[in-house]
């Protein structure tokens, strides 16, 4: 009985010649998944888009906020932008789904985030809607609630999500339903206040890094507690985290709600407009190079003279120039 030769391999007359693999002939097309560090490491390097830092409790909406953008995107322009592509469309669609009434549920329920997922980024061109500026980029990371309770647990972890470094934009959601409610408020708080008490203590947040605290479910907060409490709960947080505004560039709580409740009156992804066009349209951090001087070590050769003549300016001097 003949063998089958093994695929994208021909061998004519049992001879030695090997064809081309299959493998090699095919052309790497971008599956449309989310985009994992790696990845995500050469969009910003071809494109240098900004990346905005999604980190929050476990359900606090982290999730449906990526969805509620891209649905957005879907019926009409949205916060002035037009999408003009995405590298990560199927993975937009499939953390859609789900949230989606259409997709035949009663309320809208977003899939939780898998720790084992790591951190995930989707990625998005958008175009102003007059068509009179440049397509830009934008990466959004999303990550599961999880890594938030590890990085509250312990400092190692918090100092493991070197993501949130390299942030442009900090976005820290926070559930504005619990803290509408008696029962969860206190919690609620204070795990937030730690969170960012630990950010800074661990040197995460950078003095020009740009934090945005988002209350979120704003629909729900207002649900329980009315229109007057729930300004109350947005001056009172607002209070409450103005004690790091000097530590950073920017500091701003906003209420949103991605995907209010049918009945609410708030429109979807209402609060997330003019973030949408700050994320967009600010320049990404650190544009401008670093200055990391080099330390003055022995000159042994030529080359070190010549070094230290012509670039002196790359190197530590000691306090007598
Ligand atoms: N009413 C209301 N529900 C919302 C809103 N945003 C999110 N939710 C719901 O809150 C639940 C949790 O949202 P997710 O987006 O999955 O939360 P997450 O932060 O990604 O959670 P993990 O992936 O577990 O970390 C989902 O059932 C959403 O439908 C909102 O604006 N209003
Ligand atoms: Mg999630």
């Amino acid at each position: 009985m003949g063998t089958t030769p093994p695929i994208g391999h021909v061998s004519p007359q049992g001879g030695a010649e090997v064809a081309t693999p299959v493998k090699e002939m095919l052309v790497d097309l971008p599956l449309g998944k989310p985009l994992a560090e790696a990845e995500a490491s050469e969009v910003l390097r071809a494109s240098g888009a900004p990346i905005v830092v999604l980190a929050g409790a476990p359900k606090s909406g982290k999730t449906t906020l990526l969805a509620s953008l891209h649905d957005g995107f879907q019926r009409k322009p949205f916060a002035g932008y037009l999408v003009a592509g995405s590298r990560t469309l199927i993975g937009f669609e499939e953390r859609c789904f789900d949230s989606r009434i259409a997709s035949g549920g009663e309320t809208p329920v977003t899939q939780r985030t898998q720790l084992k997922e790591g951190i995930l980024f989707y990625h998005v061109k958008v175009r102003r809607e007059d068509l009179n500026s440049p397509v830009k980029q934008l990466l959004l990371a999303d990550m599961s609630g999880e890594f938030y309770e590890g990085a509250l647990d312990s400092a190692t972890a918090m100092r493991g999500l070197t993501i949130v470094r390299r942030a442009d934009h900090f976005v820290h959601l926070v559930d504005g339903g619990k803290l509408a409610s008696k029962e969860l408020s206190a919690h609620t708080q204070a795990n937030a206040l730690m969170l960012m008490r630990r950010c800074f203590e661990e040197n995460m947040l950078d003095s020009d890094a740009r934090v945005d605290i988002l209350l979120t479910k704003w629909d729900i907060a207002l649900a329980r507690s009315g229109e007057e409490k729930a300004e109350e709960i947005l001056r009172r947080q607002r209070e409450v985290f103005s004690a790091f505004e000097r530590r950073v560039s920017r500091l701003r709580v906003r209420p949103i709600a991605a995907r209010p409740h049918y009945k609410s009156d708030l429109k979807p992804g209402y609060g997330l407009d003019d973030l949408l066009q700050c994320w967009i349209e600010e320049p990404p951090r650190k544009v401008t190079p670093q200055v990391r001087r080099l330390p003055l070590v022995g000159l042994r050769s030529p080359f070190d003279w010549f070094a230290l003549h012509e670039v002196a300016e790359l190197f530590v001097r000691g306090s007598d120039g």
